[in-house]
């Protein structure tokens, strides 16, 4: 089959030891995980900031709670696509590979990934905004609102804006990208930082830069390769071709 995939970009594929991969909500899209910024994405209704920001959960915790309710019952019906299927499958291969994932939804882990680095958060967890643990047991407070144990509110375990990443995890980033022979991204619109800085540093680092989108994004111009199309068909297409030529 002809995909029309460069020489270039799957001898870079066949002959990477090292591989660094970010992530977005595209990647789920076909799961059926709606994305932000789409027209009828989980922002159409609402703004990011009404949202996703410590002072929105404070003046309105019932709603914002609500919203996340709900993105975690659209979670339980979904399922993991072949696009994150192959990258699990990938990373069985290569000697050295990770998943930066900017998406809350676990579904890299459920398709069998072990090396993913949750950037901003899991949407699954719970975190006290008093004693700020992690919380196994939560009781249903007011306007159905979990609770801590401690009498605190808890808030999903997720980055809003204007908070930090976990600890280190930009760092190491940074670390695995410099390392990079092939860098993907896959699924961002590229324009929440830093995530996004990993993709523009693997623009001037030695790794060969493959982007995966429905359509260009922020950070097309600085890769080596763009390929446009869904995730879920682009990513198993692409790696029949690079697989059978593989020799670890
Ligand atoms: C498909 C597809 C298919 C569709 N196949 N593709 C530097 C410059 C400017 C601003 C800043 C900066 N540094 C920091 C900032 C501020 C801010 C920021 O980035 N703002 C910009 C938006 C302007 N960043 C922060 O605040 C971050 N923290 C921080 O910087 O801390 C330091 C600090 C602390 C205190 C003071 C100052 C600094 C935190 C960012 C946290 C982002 N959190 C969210 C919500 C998480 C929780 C939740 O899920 O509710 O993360 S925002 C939201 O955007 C979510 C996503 O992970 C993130 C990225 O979105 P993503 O994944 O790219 O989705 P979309 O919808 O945008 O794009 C989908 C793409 O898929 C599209 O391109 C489609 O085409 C494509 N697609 N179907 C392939 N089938
Ligand atoms: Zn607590």
């Amino acid at each position: 089959m002809n995909t029309g995939f460069s020489d270039e970009l799957i001898r870079r594929l066949r002959a990477a030891q090292r591989v660094v991969v970010l992530t977005g909500a595209g990647i789920s899209a076909e799961s059926g995980v709606p994305t932000f910024r789409a027209p009828d994405g989980l922002w159409s209704k609402f703004k990011p900031e009404e949202l996703a920001n410590m002072e929105a959960f404070l003046r309105n915790p019932a709603l914002v709670w609500q919203w996340y309710q709900h993105r975690r019952d659209i979670l339980e019906t979904v399922k993991p696509n072949p696009g994150h299927e192959t990258l699990a499958e990938m990373e069985r291969h290569y000697p050295d590979f990770i998943i930066y994932t900017q998406n809350v939804d676990g579904l890299h882990q459920r398709a069998g990934s072990r090396r993913v680095a949750e950037l901003h958060g899991n949407i699954s967890r719970c975190r006290c905004t008093t004693c700020l643990q992690i919380i196994q047991e939560i009781d249903r407070g007011q306007d159905g609102i979990p609770m801590c144990p401690c009498g605190g509110m808890a808030r999903p375990d997720v980055v809003w804006f204007g908070e930090m990443l976990p600890e280190g995890m930009m760092e190491q980033g940074y670390r695995d990208v410099a390392a990079a022979d092939v860098f993907m991204v896959i699924g961002t619109s590229g324009v929440v930082y830093p995530a996004a800085s990993l993709a523009t540093l693997a623009s001037r680092s030695e790794a060969y830069c493959i982007e995966i989108n429905t359509e260009p994004s922020a950070l097309s111009d600085a890769m080596d390769a763009v390929l446009i199309g869904p995730s879920g068909e682009v990513l198993p297409a692409l790696w029949r071709e690079v697989a059978p030529q593989l020799h670890f």
